[in-house]
């Protein structure tokens, strides 16, 4: 007969149905499983638990696996829509202090607006920002000219920014410091160098990381699931498989209106309360925009968001699935 006792742990790594469980104590990590379906607001998700989760687990003594009866409260999490199911939801980490987004001018290039779209997620919990330009050891001139203009944009409108090489060391001492203390999400395209990054960090960690080649082609992802890291004591961070394309079936025009933070800021100036900021009169977004003082190409990837939001919200309620 087996016995069981309870014990609560963080969840360091999921592989679709298995969670790895750490135990704080011991730092042991069992293998567990959750049963039922989980929904978030409304919407299936693929993952009913994330990665910086803790749980509460029912633990088989004999086979010493887990079965989680709780996920306690979480402090904040990131969502997005599910990669390979257009109508679920993907949890991508909880429980984290910091969301550390690592972009590259060149290999890969850098998608228009994807850091537009990515702060669309964290933005809504207020989850602080930490944009990383890897790979300045490849930039020109011009390129990291992009870089930095980038990089005091997003850094003017309240968002932390660092340009960096993880292969040649370049300010990862100053990222470092950045993440003292705190559990952070690690995220990004795929092949912008997270898992090099996180090796140069600390030695030790011997994360995979791929081939440059691999992303030359069809873009396979090197990291497959997210795991958790512990870089001390105080320090953990979480890295993931890369992005491909970011969309959305969980928000609503006014979800973007009011998380483009700058925008926000001087939206109550605007002639009407739930003003769009783009055809309607007296807009003062608009007008800033004309101005200056709110940049050019976060109107037009607000614009583009907008728009691509409205088109599917408007067939997901004229069609029957
Ligand atoms: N020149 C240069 N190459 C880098 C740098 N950082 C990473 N790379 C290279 O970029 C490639 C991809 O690195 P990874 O760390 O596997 O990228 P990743 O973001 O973890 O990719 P996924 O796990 O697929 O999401 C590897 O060949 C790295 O050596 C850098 O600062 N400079
Ligand atoms: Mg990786
Ligand atoms: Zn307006």
């Amino acid at each position: 007969m087996s016995k069981e006792t309870k014990a609560t742990g963080r969840v360091v790594k999921s592989t679709g149905s298995w969670y790895q469980v750490e135990l704080p104590k011991t730092g042991e990590t069992i293998q567990a499983r959750i049963r039922g379906k989980f929904r978030l607001g409304g919407k299936k998700l693929t993952n009913p638990v994330a990665v910086g989760d803790w749980v509460e687990m029912n633990i088989d003594t004999a086979e010493n696996t887990g079965m989680i009866i709780n996920i306690l409260e979480r402090k904040n999490f990131v969502v997005r829509q599910s990669p390979r199911q257009k109508h679920h939801l993907h949890l991508m980490a909880a429980n984290i202090d910091l969301a550390l987004l690592i972009v590259t001018v060149v290999e890969p290039k850098l998608k228009q607006g994807f850091i537009d779209r990515f702060l669309l997620l964290t933005e809504p919990r207020d989850i602080p920002v930490l944009i990383c330009f890897n790979k300045c050891d490849l930039y020109s001139e011009e390129d990291l000219l992009i870089a930095e203009y980038l990089s005091s944009l997003y850094r003017e409108i309240g968002y932390d920014s660092l340009i960096v090489s993880a292969t040649k060391k370049i300010k990862t001492d100053q990222l470092k410091l950045k993440l003292k203390g705190k559990t952070t999400l690690v995220t990004g395209q795929s092949g912008v160098g997270k898992s090099t990054l996180l090796n140069t960090l600390q030695s030790g960690l011997n994360i995979k990381t791929g081939d440059l080649s691999d992303y030359t082609g069809k873009g396979q992802h090197t990291t497959t699931f997210a795991e958790l890291h512990k870089l001390d004591e105080n320090t953990h961070i979480i890295d993931t498989p890369g992005i491909k394309t970011l969309s959305y079936n969980n928000l609503e025009v006014m979800d973007v209106t009011h998380n483009f933070r700058e925008f926000f800021q001087v939206s109550d100036r605007c002639r009407f309360n739930n003003c769009s900021h783009r055809n309607e009169p007296g807009c003062a977004v608009k007008e800033a925009v004309e101005k200056g003082s709110i940049s050019e190409l976060r109107y037009q990837n607000y614009l583009i968001i907008l728009d691509e939001i409205e088109d599917q919200n408007y067939w997901e309620r004229h069609t029957d699935y």
